[in-house]
């Protein structure tokens, strides 16, 4: 069985076809997936703070209804790649719980503090720029749900990437201070944005299995530098600047280069130890308390229409 299902499995990855969740595949497959996918959900999920906290700090009724649009969306995202991970057999209850023990990671980017209204227009640049960078190429990874889940998110993180760019492009045309102000917000994303990529090339364990396997299509440092190419076009229609003096295009390798990022700094905040980490926790925990009465009404309603259902 496992044999003809390990022959399966190789020839679809062979073929650059998709795994279904029905479909044999390899534990270390299943697995890998399942904490990368989760990740991501968590991610989206604990990623709704730094921008919620500025919701009723708006400066317009339009910026408000925007960011509210934006934060929901986020939401959205975490419960779809959720349901995308239940299909490889982990409920979604031991997910969370990973996450609330603080054994599954979530992008380190959401552990820093926003602390401006500019820093709505550097996140929406330049945290979902990233993101936008970095899943594309995951619209295409051989797991069927994941992929599928990766076209509809990226549809509307380019709407968020577009906001953010038009937020900053705003205050970068408006007063000396105003300018100021999202000059410092992009002098702060800039780096914590580069690390969402993952550690480099050299110390990703888990990158060369991924990519043999279909999931990730290009390595992190790829994705990074064709990031920093991007934006460093980008930052010019601003009319500001990126905090890197070390930025040049490398003929040779055809690849974008950048200041060296203090790699500490990103294990810190992966441990546990960033600006904002038990704050995002704490935050979670409470969200997750407050919303008991909501999981028990919605199993209580559904044992109630099973036993409908028998009758
Ligand atoms: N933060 O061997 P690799 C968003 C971990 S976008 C925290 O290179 P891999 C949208 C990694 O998991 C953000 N942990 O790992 C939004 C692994 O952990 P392990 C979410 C990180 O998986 C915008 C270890 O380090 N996007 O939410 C980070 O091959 C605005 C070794 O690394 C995704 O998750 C990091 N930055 O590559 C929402 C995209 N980097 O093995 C709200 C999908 C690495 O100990 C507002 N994920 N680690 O468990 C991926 O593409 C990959 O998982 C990578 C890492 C590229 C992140």
């Amino acid at each position: 069985e496992d044999e003809a299902g390990q022959a399966y499995f190789d020839k679809i990855i062979a073929e650059d076809s998709r795994i279904e969740p029905a479909d044999w595949m390899p534990e270390k497959y299943r697995k890998t997936l399942t904490r990368q996918m989760s990740q991501h959900a968590h991610s989206e999920i604990i990623g709704m703070q730094p921008e919620a906290n500025w919701i009723t700090r708006a400066p317009s009724l339009k910026r408000k209804a925007i960011l509210m649009a934006k934060v929901q969306d986020e939401a959205g995202h975490g419960l779809y790649l959720y349901s995308a991970t239940e299909t490889l057999g982990t409920p979604r209850h031991v997910l969370n719980e990973q996450l609330m023990s603080g054994k599954a990671k979530y992008s380190s980017i959401f552990n820093y503090p926003a602390n401006s209204w500019a820093d709505m227009g550097a996140i929406g640049w330049l945290v979902d720029g990233a993101a936008i960078a970095n899943q594309v190429p995951l619209c295409r990874a051989s797991y069927g749900p994941y992929g599928r889940a990766m076209v509809r998110i990226c549809k509307e993180e380019s709407f968020h990437q577009r906001q953010g760019f038009e937020i900053l492009l705003e205050l970068a045309n408006g007063t000396p201070a105003q300018k100021q102000m999202a000059q410092d917000a992009v002098n702060r994303f800039y780096a914590p944005a580069l690390m969402m990529f993952g550690p480099t090339d050299t110390d990703s364990p888990n990158s060369q299995q991924s990519m043999a396997w279909n999931i990730k299509r290009f390595s992190n440092d790829e994705l990074r530098s064709r990031f920093v190419g991007m934006i460093q076009e980008q930052v010019k229609v601003l009319g500001l600047t990126l905090p890197d003096d070390q930025i040049r295009y490398n003929e040779e390798t055809g690849l974008w280069e950048h200041g060296e990022l203090n790699w500490d700094e990103f294990y810190e905040v992966l441990a546990g130890r960033g600006p904002c980490n038990a704050q995002r926790m704490e935050r979670r925990r409470e969200a997750h308390e407050n919303g008991a009465w909501v999981r028990e009404a919605a199993a209580a309603y559904a044992a109630k229409k099973a036993q409908k259902a028998q009758v």
